[in-house]
């Protein structure tokens, strides 16, 4: 009888804990898309470029963009604009991005952007550039940005 009883136990337990992990799998994770991204053409001088796209978070957990890297450059940032005494200023941003649960964030001129540092030359209207973004959750994710004048 305690034999059975120490079964019934046990398999109680196990239904609790695999319909817990279950519910953990599917808990809150956050959904990364990617669309938009384009880079702004330079001039022949320019040593960084400005990368802009759209990020959008289909998941039900927030993330963040805490870094990226390029072939197109030595050091990749992630910039926030803003205006001090009608200047305007841009500076990374310590803590990468958060990109909302369900929501998106436009990486656009004057605001948030990709800044390419170090260009290992300029950027070409009508070419490509690859980018590895890094997502605190996500991970890496690839994105290709087309050069355009605007
Ligand atoms: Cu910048």
């Amino acid at each position: 009888m305690s034999t059975f009883r120490n079964r019934s136990i046990a398999l109680i337990f196990t239904l609790v804990m695999v319909t817990f992990l279950s519910a953990c799998q599917q808990a809150s994770t956050p959904k990364i898309a990617v669309s938009s991204a384009w880079g702004r053409s330079s001039a022949s001088m320019a040593t960084t470029g400005a990368v802009y796209m759209v990020i959008e978070n289909q998941g039900n957990q927030a993330d963040r963009l805490v870094g990226a890297t390029s072939a197109a450059a030595k050091t990749v940032e992630i910039h926030e604009t803003s205006m001090n005494n009608n200047v305007m200023s841009m500076h990374p941003l310590q803590n990468g991005l958060e990109i909302p649960a369900g929501g998106k964030v436009e990486l656009k001129s004057g605001g948030y952007h990709v800044m390419l540092v170090d260009l290992a030359k300029p950027l070409e209207t009508g070419s490509k550039i690859t980018l590895t973004l890094k997502f605190e959750k996500s991970g890496e994710i690839k994105v290709d940005a087309e050069v355009r004048a605007q």
